[in-house]
């Protein structure tokens, strides 16, 4: 069949819209109809060359909803007419990482995923004869696209897919972050580096975990006013001290906060998320994607005196498990989404988002196919 995509041909180009050849379902695998996708700070990385799995050309995309069009052989757990959330942290619920009950990095697909295609190492995406790769398993930037059954999270029909989808990717991870991996405690005092997406939903984790103290810091101040709606208590733009972050928090926290989550990707940010925590017993958790080959440096001593650092995919949600009960947090209210998209736009837009994410002007914008 032919799919309406937004090809990545090469770093650091802008997409461009095509008509792709689209091999239906293999064995095991599912074709989906997307009603919407996020676009998320993590296409933009890929897309600019910094990821070192970044293979091209491409279909990137990966924080989509969709519809069950057709299932392949011996696929049992979804059915045509399904509402799905494509998930790039799959769960097949039978590897050493899934039965191990302590990650959510299923490895079932992990060789082939990374490498831009399915489970049997090939591509269901073509234009004139030529291989276009998959993205993180997903590729949500075309109207139709094709997954491993363990890579779809089956959610309630009556759910908006055109908000829900950021599940598949943003909300999640920030949520998830503060209750899974963190597992932050009533009463804490919690630092957020960066207000987009991910970090604004921290805020929610820290909020749902019962959090006394939410100190949100980005540089850009726009960002600011809903980082206070969703329960930031303090907000800080590093740019107006002239000492380094880490030690302005210090000081307005009595010795450092319980909890940190950087939610950037930047190493030096990293740093200073580390550093503002707590004497003792401080922890902090990396969820931004740093560029290839950066490294993250603090004084050994940080980590001998009790702060602990931590690093967080997916929210450490396992999607298929957990992901359905997210989206009925989401349509009872305890879930905020509709607040996160600020912009919408057709699939021959979608430069128009990345151009958005990067003048910091949206949280996030949402494709509509
Ligand atoms: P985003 O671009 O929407 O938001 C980033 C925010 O950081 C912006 O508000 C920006 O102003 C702020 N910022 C930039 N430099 C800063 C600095 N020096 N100090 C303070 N604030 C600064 O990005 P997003 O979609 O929210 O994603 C955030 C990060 O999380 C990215 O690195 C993304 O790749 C990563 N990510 C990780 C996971 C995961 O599972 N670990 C999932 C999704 C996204
Ligand atoms: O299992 O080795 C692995 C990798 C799993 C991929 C996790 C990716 C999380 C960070 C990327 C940002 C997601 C948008
Ligand atoms: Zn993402
Ligand atoms: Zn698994």
């Amino acid at each position: 069949m032919k799919t309406r995509a937004a090809v990545a041909w090469q770093a650091g180009k802008p997409l461009t819209i095509e008509e792709v050849d689209l091999q239906g379902p293999k064995a095991g695998e599912v074709l989906v109809k997307l009603v919407a996708t996020g676009v998320c700070h993590t296409d933009a990385f890929t897309l600019s060359g910094e990821d070192p799995e970044g293979v091209f050309p491409a279909i990137l995309g990966h924080e989509g909803a969709g519809v069950v069009v057709e299932v392949g052989d011996g696929v049992t757990s979804v059915e045509v007419g399904d509402h799905v959330i494509p998930l790039y942290t799959p769960e097949c619920g039978q590897c050493r990482f899934c039965l191990s009950g302590k990650t959510n990095l299923c490895q079932a697909i992990r060789a082939t995923q990374g490498q831009g295609l399915m489970p049997d190492g090939t591509s269901r995406f073509s234009l004139d004869g030529k291989p276009i790769m998959h993205f993180m398993g997903t590729s949500t930037f075309s109207e139709y696209t094709v997954l491993p059954e363990i890579a779809l999270a089956k959610v309630n029909k009556a759910a908006p897919l055109d908000k829900v989808c950021l599940l598949g990717c943003g909300v999640t991870t920030g949520i998830g972050a503060v209750l899974n991996t963190a597992k932050v405690e009533p009463g804490s005092t919690v630092a957020v580096f960066g207000l987009g997406g991910v970090g604004l939903s921290v805020i929610q984790g820290a909020v749902l975990a019962k959090a006394e103290r939410i100190i949100a810091i980005d540089i850009n101040e726009d960002k600011f006013e809903m980082a206070k709606q969703l329960g930031a208590t303090d907000c800080v733009n590093p740019k107006n001290f002239d000492a380094p972050i880490q030690n302005v928090i210090v000081d307005m926290t009595d010795g450092g906060v319980d909890y940190s989550f950087e939610a950037i990707g930047h190493t030096q940010t990293m740093r200073a998320a580390l550093e503002c925590c707590h004497k003792g017993w401080g922890e902090s958790t990396i969820i931004g994607v740093a560029g290839a080959g950066q490294e993250i440096t603090t004084r050994p001593f940080q980590l001998v005196t009790g702060r602990v650092w931590r690093g967080s995919a997916f929210g450490g949600v396992k999607g298929r498990t957990e992901l359905p009960g997210y989206v009925e947090q989401y349509m009872k209210g305890e879930i905020k989404i509709d607040e996160f998209v600020t912009h919408t736009m057709p699939l021959e837009d979608i430069n128009k988002a990345f151009d958005l994410m990067h003048e910091g002007k949206s949280i996030r914008s949402v494709i509509l196919f």
